[in-house]
């Protein structure tokens, strides 16, 4: 087992990784930056060490830093969390060659996953369904290019390799704008990623955004965690997420789940993995692999009863899976609200003090947050302030105790989105199940 594990983040991830590493008997440094001293997590680890100042540059993204504070902490291993470095490939591969753990997958493995254009290619080797397209990166043969656009029947997508997460796309409706949207997509992605390769995509209209959590030991054992929806989102930020994912045939769900263990085995996968996918008409069609734990992993534990964390941890300190497939027993349903520090109308980050906090309780019922009465939001990190958890038999049961966790939960001092929460957790066509990625954005528009 791992002795010490340095948490190279901050936030409700900060504190959820230091609760499995207290549950394993791991003993824990938190690196902060200088306005994160007064973090829960950073009170309750075991040693603390400021990495620098509060941009994320010089603090949370500073490698020297980092790898400098596991030498003077004799940390043997590094937890990334998510955002920051969690899927930085030569920060992987920097702290291996320190001597160090990193807690996540190889370094190959996460090159090849950041790169879109080589994780489609492994997947479809591996028999994951992806989105018909160009098979490769688009090549300056004009003719060839557009015969690839004819085949695949507009509209189309052009995607940035080096992209993921939404950066980096374009949509395009005919042949007449094609070339030219290809030039301007790989301008802007050599101007944001120092790489112009693109490749190309059939542009699905009205998908949802279904992911699959899958668990490997890089020694030969990988399970899956089953899936998630994670449809409702704004501007790629995703506002609230589910397990199982509602209306989805088993059948085909299965399939899904067995082609994704199946390519975890095939890449050499290691740790907590996510396999997104865009679910349209009863397919799936794979788009990006997540190499890190997902801000949405508890909905995953709540239907399984799996620790995904303490797996990451085990997994790391060279343990096998002592979990087997036929053991993940799925049970009843899950959903998650994202709190954010925002106004719940115009989402304009809302910083400041927490003059008073009440947290929603009860059964079924889970809060991951790492803030408290008096504690100071930041303004310059990500808004979450944490996250609601509920646990039903099934899906209505879920949303009816998330509907009153949220009118129990009392944030003063700032401005939250809970406002918004109340709203989605009671409207009628989500609540109905299966809204497709646009819901929430013509939702807004209204
Ligand atoms: C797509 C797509 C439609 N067709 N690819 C956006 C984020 C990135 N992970 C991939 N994205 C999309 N890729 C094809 N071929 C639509 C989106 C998309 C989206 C996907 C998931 C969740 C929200 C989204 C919002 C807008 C567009």
């Amino acid at each position: 087992m791992l002795e010490k594990v340095l948490i190279a983040n901050r936030g409700e991830i900060a504190l959820r990784i230091l609760r499995a590493c207290k549950e394993l008997g791991i003993k824990t440094v938190a690196a902060h930056s200088k306005i994160d001293a007064d973090l829960k997590h950073v009170k309750l680890a075991d040693e603390s060490v400021c990495i620098g100042p509060n941009p994320s540059p010089e603090s949370y993204l500073n490698v020297p830093a980092i790898i400098s504070a596991m030498e003077v902490t004799d940390s043997v291993a590094v937890h990334p969390g998510y955002g920051f470095l969690a899927e930085n490939a030569d920060f992987a591969e920097q702290v291996e060659k320190s001597g160090f753990t990193f807690i996540g997958p190889p370094a190959e493995v996460i090159r090849l996953m950041g790169d879109k254009v080589s994780a489609i290619d492994a997947m479809r080797k591996a028999g994951v369904p992806t989105v018909p397209g160009s098979n490769g990166p688009l090549t300056d043969d004009a003719e060839r290019t557009t015969k690839i656009a004819r085949d695949i029947g507009y509209p189309v997508i052009i995607k940035a390799a080096a992209g993921g997460g939404g950066r980096g796309m374009r949509v395009v409706h005919s042949e007449a704008s094609l070339l030219n949207a290809i030039h301007v997509t790989k301008a802007e992605a050599k101007a944001a990623f120092g790489d112009d390769t693109v490749y190309m995509e059939k542009f699905l209209e009205n998908p949802r955004h279904v992911e699959v959590q899958v668990v490997a030991d890089g020694q030969g054992n990988a399970i899956h965690l089953g899936d998630r929806d994670c449809s409702l989102q704004r501007r790629h930020q995703k506002v609230l997420e589910e397990a199982p994912a509602p209306d989805i045939p088993q059948e085909a769900r299965e399939e899904v789940f067995k082609s994704c263990v199946n390519a975890c085995i095939e890449i050499g996968y290691r740790g907590a993995g996510t396999f997104e996918f865009l679910y349209e008409d009863g397919h799936y069609f794979f788009i990006e692999m997540n190499t890190r734990v997902q801000v949405e992993h508890p909905v995953s534990e709540m239907i399984t009863g799996i620790d995904i964390v303490k797996l990451q941890l085990t997994i790391a300190g060279g343990e096998p899976l002592d979990i087997k497939q036929k053991d993940v027993i799925f049970r009843g349903h899950s959903i998650e609200c994202r709190i954010n520090a925002e106004d719940s109308d115009t989402f304009l980050p809302s910083p400041g003090r927490i003059t008073g906090y009440h947290a929603p309780g009860g059964n079924g019922v889970r809060v991951d947050s790492h803030v408290y009465s008096g504690y100071m939001v930041p303004p310059n990190y990500d808004s979450l302030i944490g996250k609601i958890i509920t646990y039903g038999r099934d899906r209505e049961a879920a949303l009816n105790r998330m509907r009153n966790a949220l009118d129990e939960l009392i944030v003063e001092g700032i401005k939250t989105n809970t406002p918004l929460q109340r709203e989605l957790v009671v409207d009628g066509e989500f609540r109905r199940g299966g809204v497709n990625i646009h819901y929430l954005e013509k939702k807004l528009e209204l």
